[in-house]
């Protein structure tokens, strides 16, 4: 039985960014018809090509419910850099002066590889060695090998717009470090048996409820961020209560603001827009 407070192993793919906007009506409505249309214009072009760039990835416009906040954008590339360019296309355009970015998370998608780490720390100490040796490392890369092949990781990390679910949910979370529930310090035998758990409940929703989670430990605020699909928004109430009462969600989550809207083509995302 392995104790150790071990971090996971994990693989990444594409760089994400969820920018959340409040429109500024004041300053839209200042704007003279001729130069707010020439504006419109500018942003949707911008938009258009930014919705399936060559290098990979993809940005998408939402339109938010119920939110303090009125529009947002969903960036996935597969660099760092690539992921500024989109920021700085947009930033740069005149209109985007009335948009006052009121939320920002900055990620990664991610694959938490714990049920492998825990097996290979229990290798590892069945046979006298230590976490990190040689051995260790041989077969951890052909295990993540494998891994990163699967097609349900290359769906993790690489996570195509399900064109068919359009409603979207995110919200940023961590993992507790409180004194009496502190995730950090949990034996890494525990936190794979948990996430476990939190699989079962999550499969539940296959096909129904599309997840992508984005890393952002030493990138953003939040821990991570949970972007949900659905064709049914329902659905992320029911997904979202069925997680509270997991284990792993019930003593070690903790959340941040939720934002639920509509993925929207460019021109009514533009509609909020005068
Ligand atoms: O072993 C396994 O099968 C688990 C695969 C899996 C991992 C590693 C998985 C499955 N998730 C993983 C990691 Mn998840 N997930 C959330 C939330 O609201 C809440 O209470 C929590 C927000 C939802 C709704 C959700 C859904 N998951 C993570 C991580 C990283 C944690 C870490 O590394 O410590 C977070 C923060 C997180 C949060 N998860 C699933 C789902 C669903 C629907 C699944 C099953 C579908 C699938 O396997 O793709």
């Amino acid at each position: 039985m392995s104790d150790v407070a071990h971090p996971p192993e994990t693989l990444e793919g594409w760089y994400s960014l969820h920018q959340i906007f409040q429109v500024d009506r004041g300053a839209v409505r200042a704007l003279p018809p001729d130069l707010l249309s020439q504006d419109r214009d500018a942003v949707a072009d911008a938009l258009s090509e930014l919705a399936n760039p060559i290098e990979g990835g993809w940005s998408v416009p939402v339109l938010l419910i119920g939110s303090r906040s009125d529009l947002m954008l969903v960036h996935f590339r597969p660099t760092l850099d690539s992921l500024r360019d989109a920021q700085h296309r947009l930033s740069h355009l005149r209109l985007m002066e009335s948009l006052r970015v009121t939320s920002s998370h900055l990620g990664v998608t991610e694959a938490g590889l714990y049920h492998i780490t825990a097996e290979l720390v229990r290798e590892s100490e069945a046979r006298g060695g230590s976490i990190g040796d040689e051995v260790y490392r041989a077969r951890l890369r052909e295990r993540v090998e494998r891994e990163r092949a699967s097609e349900h990781v290359q769906r993790r990390l690489y996570p195509p717009l399900p064109g068919d679910m359009p409603y979207l949910c995110f919200y940023p979370m961590s993992k507790k470090r409180d004194a009496n529930a502190n995730w950090y310090t949990l034996p890494l035998s525990e936190r794979s048996e948990l996430m476990h758990l939190h699989g079962q409940v999550g499969r539940r929703y296959a096909g129904r409820v599309q997840q992508i989670i984005t890393g952002s430990i030493g990138l953003d605020e939040w821990e991570w961020g949970v972007t949900l699909f659905a064709r049914e928004p329902l659905e992320f109430k029911r997904l979202v209560t069925d997680m509270r009462f997991d284990r792993t969600s019930a003593v070690y989550a903790e959340f941040g603001e939720f934002f639920v809207g509509k993925v929207v083509g460019v021109g009514e995302w533009l509609g909020m827009l005068g």
